[in-house]
């Protein structure tokens, strides 16, 4: 399946058939303010390699960020054709002119939990495209299973350093996913996808927002974490009663 958008349907028939669905427009033009406004604040607090800023958890330090949560949540529920879903975590990545590709990957990969049942939902906040290193996928790849992390793994016995390496080669581009601003993805987390460099001379924000099942539990040998490396979690526990739920 080679095509963007995915073929037309329901959110939940793209997500199920695709492991890609196009939510259109889930931020108007005050939330779009807003969620723009509140970046700029986190900013200075990011984490900035030669990818991109990256504001870790936003929606802790920012209530207006926090409000939004649930309204984008919803969108999140429906794609994924569940009653609700439960936010683990999110970022807010700013690609500068000049920011430079993010490789393949799964973003399970990164969860420290017991199954990859969710989405990222990836909600534009400028207008992408591939000048400024739009999303890009592998269509369907999220029925494939689990493939080794394409970074991070520091430990030799590390669960994820088992697992086989992504089956792509040098000439699997995947295909192109803009989006213009305001507007919404929701990816499968095994969903293989990746981001190339901002070729443009505009920045490139965007807001990724890992929504999990709330039966996930914590599988903390299956990726590190800034929460468990704080608070050590124990195989089995329950998500954090603080954490943000969005209902349909
Ligand atoms: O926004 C991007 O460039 C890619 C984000 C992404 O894939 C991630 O954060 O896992």
């Amino acid at each position: 399946m080679t095509a963007w958008p995915p073929p037309p349907g329901s959110p939940a028939e793209q997500f199920a058939t695709t492991g890609a669905a196009v939510l259109g427009r889930v931020l108007d033009d005050d939330q779009l303010a807003t969620a723009r406004a509140a970046f700029a604040e986190l900013l200075p607090s990011g984490t900035t390699g030669g990818y991109a800023t990256i504001v870790h958890d936003g929606w802790r330090r920012a209530p207006a960020l926090a409000a939004l949560v649930p309204v984008v949540g919803r969108a999140a529920a429906a794609a994924v054709g569940v009653p609700a879903l439960v936010l683990f975590h999110e970022h807010l990545l700013w690609k500068p002119p000049g920011g430079e590709d993010m490789a393949w990957h799964q973003d399970y990969s990164y969860l420290p939990l017991d199954r990859p049942d969710g989405c990222t939902l990836w909600i534009a906040l400028d207008d992408c495209d591939a000048a400024n290193g739009c999303i890009y996928y592998q269509l369907a790849t999220h029925t494939t299973g689990e493939y080794r992390a394409a970074w991070g793994i520091w430990e030799d016995d590390d669960p994820r350093a088992a697992l086989p390496a992504l089956p792509l080669g040098e000439r699997d581009l995947g295909v192109p996913a803009p989006t213009a601003a305001g507007h919404a993805i929701a990816h499968h987390t095994l969903t293989f996808h990746r981001s190339p460099a901002n070729r443009s001379d505009r920045p490139r924000r965007a807001w990724a927002l890992s929504f999990v099942s709330p039966d996930a539990r914590w599988w903390p040998r299956h990726a590190p974490h800034p929460r468990s490396a704080v608070a050590p979690r124990a195989a089995g526990d329950p998500l954090e009663a603080d954490l943000p739920r969005a209902a349909r």
